[in-house]
């Protein structure tokens, strides 16, 4: 039987969206935000292993982490004795969710191409890889094997050369033996006990121990996340990782517990996580507000849920399925769940979100570990200019110019002439030279 919760007021509140929608969507805006003592911590941090390299390293993990390393690396035996002491059950789980997460990153694969322009000219576009990049797995209570998963496949489908992984030590200096399992089922075998701030500066910058990679991706705490901000540029990174947030839109018929299950999944993540519904339907509403009292005594991380959902969780009301998809518009969530009887005739309405699962078998949770697509998803209403992570991240695109002598026969002076009008003599002669005598 469920316990009694202590505070009577309802864990999910109804709001009747035309009540005031200005200040509901205030309530429910997310912004990225570091505070001044974030700011300075990781400012000191970057600048330390930029001088220092690995003395500054070990330091700060010696002081935030409890342990200074003698080795920054996992050994080979502590992932591969991390994988035979898995359950089998596990590792076989594992492999057949990398799989398909595999096979959807295999169809995002993104040709070179050429053409052939006027005059004998190629013109084209090559994709290449990222030589070497470096995935963080958080450490605590974010230590998702899954993630491991969603980080490794799109940098492996897209042929980065080196792939490392890195996830902070505990203060014995022992690594989750499920984030080993997972990196040992991904092929991944460099494997850093490094975190924070300074595993980012290390892995940017470069250091006597440390090569330098191309690229970070993976979420963090604040911290982490700032440091990733700093060093974009010096590397390329995924994107600034937010909270995790889902919309539910759903009609009449939609089932109650689903809803609220669901709702639960995504606050049990963090007690700055959203969860949303949003419906036309009053008992609907009343239905999920009953059951989520009803059923939150009976969660093991009932504390987090709870704390979220009253902070940042919300049924909206509004008056037709339409308007939910409105509304849903200005959340641009990261995740978004369909519970209506038509999902696809909906879809069209839907702009922004970094998921769409449509249908009530199509649960976030599927999404978060097996289905295929990654779910390491922009956050924070950026899900109206961003996308997920994916092999795009991991490659680059440099330009091929291939001109004729015929063409720029035919159009050097024209060229010339531009760069004429922009003041610079050298290149205008740099053409008009190829073109004298001929
Ligand atoms: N929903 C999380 C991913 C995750 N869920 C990992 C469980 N494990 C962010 O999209
Ligand atoms: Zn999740």
């Amino acid at each position: 039987t469920p316990i009694e919760s202590p505070n009577k007021k309802p864990v999910l509140k109804i709001f009747p969206f035309a009540d005031n929608p200005d200040a509901l969507m205030a309530h429910l805006s997310r912004t990225v935000s570091f505070d001044d003592t974030v700011q300075k911590a990781v400012d000191e941090i970057l600048q330390a292993v930029r001088q220092r390299g690995d003395e500054a390293v070990l330091d700060y993990t010696e002081k935030f982490q409890g342990f200074r390393p003698e080795s920054m690396k996992v050994s080979p035996e502590a992932i591969r004795r991390a994988r035979e002491e898995a359950d089998p059950e596990f590792i076989s789980t594992l492999k057949e969710a990398y799989g398909n997460i595999l096979e959807f990153h295999r169809h995002e694969v993104e040709k070179s191409f050429f053409y052939e322009g006027e005059g004998g000219v190629l013109l084209g576009q090559r994709v290449t890889p990222m030589q070497r990049a470096l995935l963080y797995v958080p450490g605590g209570k974010a230590a998702y094997p899954s993630s491991v998963l969603m980080n490794a496949a799109p940098a492996q489908v897209a042929g980065v050369g080196e792939i490392a992984m890195t996830t902070p030590c505990d203060s014995t200096g022992e690594v989750s033996s499920h984030i080993l399992a997972a990196a040992s089922v991904a092929g991944i075998s460099s494997v850093y006990k490094l975190g924070g701030a300074q595993a980012i500066a290390a892995f940017a910058y470069g250091t006597q121990s440390i090569e330098k990679v191309d690229i970070i991706t993976g979420p963090g705490n604040k911290f982490v996340a700032l440091a990733k901000k700093e060093v974009f540029g010096h590397v390329a990174i995924d994107s600034i990782a937010g909270p995790s947030e889902v919309v539910i839109i759903a009609d009449a018929d939609a089932n109650p517990d689903y809803i609220v299950l669901d709702l639960f999944a995504q606050a049990e993540h963090d007690a700055d996580a959203s969860s949303v519904l949003i419906t036309p339907s009053a008992s609907l509403a009343e239905r999920v507000a009953a059951i989520a009292g009803e059923r939150i005594g009976g969660m093991l991380r009932r504390e987090v849920i709870e704390a979220s959902l009253r902070q940042n969780g919300a049924i909206i009301l509004v008056d037709s399925l339409d308007e939910a998809a409105r509304v849903s518009d200005m959340l641009a969530p990261e995740h978004l769940e369909l519970h209506v009887n038509h999902p696809w005739e909906l879809l069209p309405s839907l702009h922004h979100a970094g998921a769409i699962f449509m249908g009530s078998s199509s649960c976030e949770t599927v999404g978060d570990y097996y289905a295929g697509p990654n779910h390491t998803l922009p956050t924070n209403g950026t899900a109206r200019f961003f996308s997920p992570l994916s092999v795009r991240d991991f490659v680059k695109h440099t330009s091929i110019i291939a001109y004729s002598q015929q063409q720029l026969l035919r159009c050097g002076e024209r060229i010339a002439d531009f760069a004429d009008r922009e003041g610079l003599q050298a290149h205008a002669e740099a053409v008009r030279i190829r073109l004298a005598g001929k």
